[in-house]
């Protein structure tokens, strides 16, 4: 009988233990931001530690993506996409190196 019960119960707490895992993962995302007729979509976007950005370029020019305090240049040929994960939070202000008017920021809460 013991055995018995074992064999319904394990399945069941494992589900559990799964269940916790993701919760607790803090539900990491990838977040997409176009970068389209020398704009980047979102000039301020909200996202937490642990979270991926991906920037798409829909534009016949190369881009990047570089942070101004160094944490990441992802470089950006036309049709291409890059990501960056997000490992400290603050505010991340971050530009294209190709032309000083395409600006945005990531606010990076823990
Ligand atoms: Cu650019």
């Amino acid at each position: 009988m013991t055995l018995v019960i074992h064999r319904l119960l394990l399945p069941a707490a494992m589900v559990f233990v799964v269940a916790l895992g993701e919760a607790s993962a803090g539900e990491a995302e990838v977040r997409t931001i176009v970068v389209k007729e020398l704009a980047f979509s979102s000039a301020s976007i909200e996202l937490h530690v642990g979270d991926t950005v991906e920037w798409v370029n829909q534009d016949i020019f190369v881009h990047s993506a570089t942070a101004d305090n160094g944490s990441f240049d992802v470089e950006l040929a036309p049709g291409a996409h890059g990501r960056a994960a997000l490992k400290t939070p603050g505010v991340i202000a971050y530009h294209c190196r190709y032309h000083p008017g395409m600006k945005a920021e990531l606010h990076v809460s823990e």
